[in-house]
């Protein structure tokens, strides 16, 4: 991921919306001999139309139109998610300060007052899309960033910091609505360390992706999953009873250690199984699951063992 924002560099669409035919002729010319392509349309309802339907990248507006005004036009494009970041110019005659406010209230992010000077219309144009391009890329590395700081890098499930956040989430809304107990379930891979040993960290990596996915495939949506650290993970089910719980981590345990996974051989994972009594905070329960999970090692592991 670069961190430094880029120029933008494709041609960018305008829409021009006037009624005039002369102005819509002027402004096209003029943006078209600066490289943008041009769109044309003489009505408010068709100006709507067209960036509705296709957003342009930037739109100058006139105020005064025959059928719906620059002005609705704005608000009516700001409530719309397609088209609410679209930079809009109004472009008019009437220049009074109280309609030059309504526009920046409706949403615009400029007014040229006509006579234009074409000089001065290319340089506003440029600015904002330079200032538009810049934000749509900050929402998109701000979304990479979010995305990298809640998911582990390896599986792509959540990290531990953000389960616990979800967790936390869950755990206060039962306590709320007296809803019943969810289960927490922490497993940890037996004897990883030997894969690691006679295959190599990155076939110890492949297992850790396999073994992901094969608890992935028997969650429901409504279950949290997480890589809880090297190569444990944790699950909260929620309003789940301790047998639900349980049988759950069974099953999970069973696809683990089902079919071999290549070319480790057969895989087995030990599992502890927490359920939560209502008032009890998040800490002691998975610490408990972490007790029932060490217990399920010392019986021997690849078993399910669970802690009151
Ligand atoms: P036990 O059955 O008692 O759990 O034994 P174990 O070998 O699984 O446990 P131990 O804690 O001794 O070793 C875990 C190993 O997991 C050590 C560590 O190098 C390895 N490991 C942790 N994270 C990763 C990872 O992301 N990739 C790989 N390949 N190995 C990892
Ligand atoms: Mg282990």
């Amino acid at each position: 991921m670069t961190t430094i924002l880029e120029e933008p560099t494709t041609a960018a669409t305008i829409l021009i919306v006037d009624d005039a035919p002369e102005n819509l002729n002027l402004l096209g010319r003029i943006l078209e001999g600066a490289d943008y392509r041009v769109r044309r349309q003489p009505t408010g309802r068709m100006g709507l139309t067209s960036a509705v339907t296709s957003p342009p990248d930037l739109i100058l507006l006139d105020i005064r139109l025959p059928d719906i005004d620059g002005f609705e036009i704005c608000d009516r494009l700001k409530q719309n998610p397609d088209t609410k970041d679209i930079p809009i110019i109004f472009i008019s005659a009437l220049n009074d300060a109280g309609d030059k406010v309504r526009a920046f209230s409706s949403g615009a992010v400029d007014y040229v007052t006509k006579p234009f000077q074409a000089a001065e219309v290319l340089a506003r144009v440029a600015i904002h899309l330079r200032h538009n391009a810049f934000r749509q890329q900050l929402e998109m590395k701000n979304r990479e960033l979010e995305r990298l700081a809640t998911t582990d890098p390896l599986t792509g499930i959540l990290n531990r910091r953000s389960f616990t956040s979800y967790a936390e989430h869950y755990r206060a809304r039962a306590d709320r609505y007296h809803q019943s107990g969810f289960g927490v379930i922490l497993l940890d891979i037996d004897k990883f360390k030997r894969i690691n040993d006679a295959f190599g960290h990155d076939i110890g990596d492949r297992v850790l992706v396999e073994v992901t996915e094969r608890i992935r495939h028997g969650l429901r949506e409504v279950d949290l999953f997480a890589r809880w650290g090297g190569e444990e993970f944790i699950i909260l089910s929620p309003e789940t009873p301790q047998e639900g719980a349980i049988h759950l981590a069974d099953r999970l345990r069973r696809s683990i250690a089902g079919e071999e996974i290549a070319p480790a051989g057969q895989v087995t994972a030990s599992f502890g199984v927490a359920i939560s009594h209502g008032g009890e905070d998040l800490d002691g329960l998975i610490r408990r699951a972490d007790f029932a999970l060490l217990d399920a090692k010392e019986a021997g592991r690849n078993q399910v063992q669970s802690r009151e």
